[in-house]
């Protein structure tokens, strides 16, 4: 009995460590240290271009930045990055800053090096890809990051997390402009078992600074082709979505609030509670776009 008690005891401390890692992550993905260029301190407020039309989507800069996008629906999306390929580390709209050189989650460097932006991706008709590769064998990723903060809304991602095992992978919100305290994640850990599922996943959603996390079942592998995430923020309530379709909410006090904060995705390695690694060859998640349509209070269409 005493040991049933205590395999319990551990089992639970242990399940409490891996989603505890979490806040540690992006709380120290804090201001990455070449933000002398791009002022990342006050990113969030002071009037950087990708400001300009956010929030009320008058001015969407997406379009500009996204010469594919004429054609398509984007359903009045503040913010449409189809990721069609631009050189340098920002984006011609100024909406989105690739990461690095800098030392961040669990001493991960992320370097804009392994951020990589292509036209197409083998078996996908649309257009403009963004891979982040963490490097194999090594503490290693890459991540990118809107320079400005945005509010309640409805925010969504197209990805192919990496079919490789060992690394973190993830779409997140994080307070601007220092990097939280308020978070929301969604995060995909390629040391669980179902990476080599042919239709199994999971996915975890945490919200900080509570903590409060959940890992919500997938009737796919999500390494195994692109599918949608997001998430509609609304005043004290957070609704995570799967293909557009609704997955687990959290109510929560900080939730209601009016912090604006950075649209984020990075992949890193290193933790063995959170993701494992590193792996032992190069992975890579894959993003088709990313859309934020502020202040929405249903799922769009
Ligand atoms: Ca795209």
């Amino acid at each position: 009995m005493k040991a049933l008690l205590l395999l319990a005891f551990v089992s639970s401390g242990l399940l409490a460590s891996g989603c505890g890692e979490t806040p540690s992550r992006a709380k120290t993905d804090g201001p990455p240290p070449d933000a002398g260029s791009t002022t990342t301190g006050d990113a969030g407020d002071s009037g950087t271009p990708g400001d300009s039309g956010t929030p009320d989507g008058s001015g969407t800069p997406d379009g500009s930045g996204t010469p594919d996008d004429s054609g398509m629906n984007d359903s009045g999306a503040t913010i449409y990055e189809e990721f069609n390929p631009w050189s340098g580390n920002t984006s011609p709209d100024g909406v989105w800053r690739i990461a690095g050189v800098w030392t961040g989650t669990g001493g991960n460097v992320l370097d804009p090096a392994l951020a990589a932006l292509t036209s197409t991706y083998p078996g996908e008709s649309s257009s403009g890809f963004l891979s982040l590769t963490v490097q194999a064998n090594q503490l290693r990723g890459s991540e990118i990051q809107t320079i400005a903060g945005y509010g309640y809304g409805y925010y969504e991602v197209r990805m192919k997390v990496s079919p490789t095992a060992g690394i973190c992978d993830s779409f997140f919100w994080i307070e601007a402009p220092s990097y939280g305290s308020r978070e929301w994640d969604i995060e995909f850990l390629t040391n669980e078992p179902w990476i080599s599922s042919s239709n199994s996943g999971k996915v975890h959603y945490t919200i900080h600074p509570s903590g409060k996390s959940y890992t919500a079942d997938l009737p796919f592998n999500p390494s195994a082709g692109f599918h949608r995430y997001g998430f509609l923020w609304t005043p004290g309530k957070i609704e995570f979505t799967v293909d557009g379709q609704p997955s687990h909410s959290f109510t929560d006090a900080a939730l209601n609030s009016s912090a604006t904060g950075f649209i984020m995705m990075n992949a890193w390695t290193g933790n063995p509670n959170w993701g494992g690694g590193p792996p032992t060859q190069n992975a890579t998640t894959v993003y088709d776009w990313v859309k934020f349509y502020a202040g929405a209070t249903s799922i769009p269409k």
